[in-house]
């Protein structure tokens, strides 16, 4: 098995994630505030920036980065799920094998969102069981979005909500004891990852960019992430909703890689 430090979606062990599978996950709404983000191709260019370790697209747009030639490395994300419908409880759907991402795609990762708590945690175990094997098999690393969410977190008197930073913890504790090479979890703030660092190991962990903040918010807590031991960011919206994609991708590089503080970085 490769060392994730070896693996192609990380620098001197840190990651820069950009994600742009909003258009499954959250529909074209995400790319209303910079309407050149519905174009895969745009995000595919923004993605080639030096600092970033990995694009993480869904089969059908990374079908269409291999054709544009791209060379940053890909992370296939093999389920997901859209806002359409009204599940019983969360689930994401498997939409892609291992093989397939491998072989057709070429990807040098891929990525499996895992709600904790939902009443679906079941069958995602068992698919996360599936395709953690044969990524071993393929020697790909495994990237886990280690999500609590459900009713099981809903119901329980225990957490406060799937922000809770107990159960982010507990959430990302699971990637490690189901085998992912590195979970992204939401940001709970600087204790809070603290907390998800010790119970993580050497497990690589990375922060969810979430909805987009002011550059200063975003900064602050990408350093937070940083100054508690995270290894990095996966990153969708904070970086394609903006105008100028580029000049945030400078300032994460210097926070990330160089552990500059907010104001060197801007
Ligand atoms: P953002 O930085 O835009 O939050 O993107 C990261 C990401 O994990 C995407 O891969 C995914 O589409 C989205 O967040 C899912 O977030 P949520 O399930 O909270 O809506």
């Amino acid at each position: 098995m490769k060392n994730i430090d070896d693996s192609a979606i990380t620098r001197d062990g840190k990651s820069l994630i950009v994600a742009h599978d909003h258009g499954l996950e959250h529909g074209p709404e995400d790319f209303e505030p910079n309407p050149e983000s519905a174009d895969p191709e745009h995000v595919f260019e923004v993605a080639q920036h030096e600092a970033v370790t990995a694009l993480a697209l869904q089969k059908g747009l990374a079908e269409h980065y291999r054709e544009f030639g791209g060379d940053t490395p890909l992370l296939v994300k093999l389920n997901g799920n859209s806002n359409l419908w009204s599940p019983e409880d969360h689930m994401s759907y498997l939409n892609c094998s291992v093989k397939y991402a491998v072989e057709e795609l070429n990807a040098d990762a891929v990525g499996f969102t895992f709600y904790a708590g939902s009443d679906n945690e079941e069958r995602m175990a068992q698919d996360f069981r599936r395709i953690q094997e044969e990524a071993r098999k393929y020697d790909v690393s495994v990237v886990m979005w280690a999500y609590p969410r459900g009713h099981g977190i809903e119901s329980s008197e225990k957490y406060e909500g799937d922000t809770d930073p107990e159960v982010i913890a507990y959430a990302a504790r699971l990637g490690l004891e189901m085998g992912a090479d590195m979970v992204k979890c939401k940001y709970p703030g600087l204790e809070g990852w603290k907390d998800v660092e010790e119970v993580t190991s050497r497990m690589k962990t990375v922060m969810s960019g979430g909805s987009k903040a002011s550059d200063e918010k975003f900064l602050s807590d990408v350093a937070g992430m940083i100054e508690a031991g995270g290894n990095g960011l996966a990153v969708g919206r904070n970086v394609f909703q903006r105008e100028d994609p580029e000049s945030i991708l400078d300032s994460l590089e210097k926070v990330i890689y160089e552990e500059k503080t907010v104001e060197e970085s801007l």
